[in-house]
Order: C-alpha cells, then sequence, then structure tokens
C-alpha cells in the first residue's frame, strides 16, 4: 500500500483526518498553543474525556473523540521539554511519534496529522525536532495501516524545513 508523508501549513483545528495529534502536558487538562487552540475548537466535552485520562507520562500518548473537530480523534502526546539536549529529550520525542502512529494503528485509523510537538513552549530546536518527526514516521510506518501521515506546520519556516526534510 503506497503511504502518504505530507507537510502542510496550517492551523491543525481545521484538518479533516481521522486523528489530530495534540502536543500536551503531562495533566493533560490543556494549556496554551496548540493544545489551547485544540480544547477551544473541540469544546468542554475533550476537556471531559481527558480528565478521566488521569494525565499522561512524558513520551506516551491517549486517544480521544474528537468532538466539535473535523478530526474524528485526538491523539494526545506528551513531548520534552528542551533542556539543552542531553536529558534523553531525542529519545522522548521519538517515543512521541512511535506511540501515536502506534496507537493510530491500533485503532484502525489511515490519516493522522502531526503537529511540530516540543518546538513551541517546549523550546525544542525546530530543525533538529523535524529532523526525528520524518526519521521516526518513515521508519514506524513499515507494515502499518497508515495510509496518510501530515506534518501540520504553523510557521512558513517550520514548512520549509519539512519540505526540504521530505523532498517535496
Ligand atoms: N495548529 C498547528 N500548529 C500550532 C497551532 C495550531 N492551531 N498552534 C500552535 N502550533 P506548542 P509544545 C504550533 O507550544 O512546544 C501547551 O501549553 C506551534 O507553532 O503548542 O509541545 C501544552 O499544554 C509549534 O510549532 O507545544 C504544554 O504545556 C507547535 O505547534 C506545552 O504547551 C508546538 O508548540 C507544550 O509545548
Amino acid at each position: 500500500m503506497t503511504m502518504l508523508l505530507n507537510a502542510l501549513q496550517a492551523d491543525i483545528t481545521c484538518l479533516q483526518v481521522d486523528a489530530i495529534v495534540n502536543a500536551a502536558n503531562e495533566s493533560l487538562l490543556g494549556g496554551g498553543g496548540v493544545d489551547g487552540a485544540i480544547h477551544r475548537a473541540a469544546g468542554p466535552g475533550l476537556l471531559e474525556e481527558c480528565r478521566r485520562l488521569g494525565g499522561c507520562p512524558t513520551g506516551e500518548a491517549r486517544i480521544t473523540a474528537g468532538y466539535r473537530l473535523p478530526a474524528r480523534h485526538v491523539i494526545h502526546t506528551v513531548g520534552p521539554v528542551w533542556r539543552g539536549g542531553r536529558h534523553g529529550e531525542a529519545e522522548l520525542l521519538a517515543a512521541c511519534y512511535r506511540n501515536s502512529l502506534q496507537l493510530a494503528a491500533r485503532h484502525g485509523l489511515h490519516s493522522l496529522a502531526f503537529p511540530c510537538i516540543s518546538t513551541g513552549i517546549y523550546g525544542y530546536p525546530a530543525e533538529e525536532a523535524a529532523q526525528i518527526a520524518v526519521t521516526t514516521v518513515r521508519e514506524a510506518l513499515h507494515g502499518s495501516a497508515l495510509r496518510e501521515v501530515l506534518f501540520c506546520c504553523f510557521s512558513a519556516t517550520d514548512l520549509a524545513i519539512y519540505r526540504r526534510l521530505l523532498g517535496l
């Protein structure tokens, strides 16, 4: 089966995919950045379901419904806070992508959109984060039922990085 890896510049809350990924924090109770935007667009049902999950450790992922979003599901993952790069940040960021893909596959989802996890409030350098995202997704997709993975960039700068890494 052909797998499509693509990058686009968009507000992730507008994407009509099986699941969008949320760059959440360990409480899963909302915050700023893309997390705040997703909760605002999804409505209060999302926070209610998140409360029942009881949090999520860094590097892991949890799935909920999408409520008022055009996406059917939200996969919440918690990226690492950048602390200079010698505190396991790369491995934890890779785990976010791997665990999100695994969860999507387990739920029979076909299309998934990622934001640039950890590169906003959590301070992960954009180029290094994008390299990890692309490498990890490419590796994890072998034998996966997923058909389409989108890297949803908020800025033109991020989009340029992903387009280069993906050869687009
Ligand atoms: N659509 C797509 N991407 C977006 C959107 C959007 N609507 N809004 C922001 N981004 P950040 P983090 C991009 O800070 O670094 C929250 O408070 C943004 O430009 O959202 O993982 C959580 O609760 C950047 O490229 O997430 C945590 O406490 C990327 O999304 C903390 O922030 C990630 O930036 C997580 O920090």
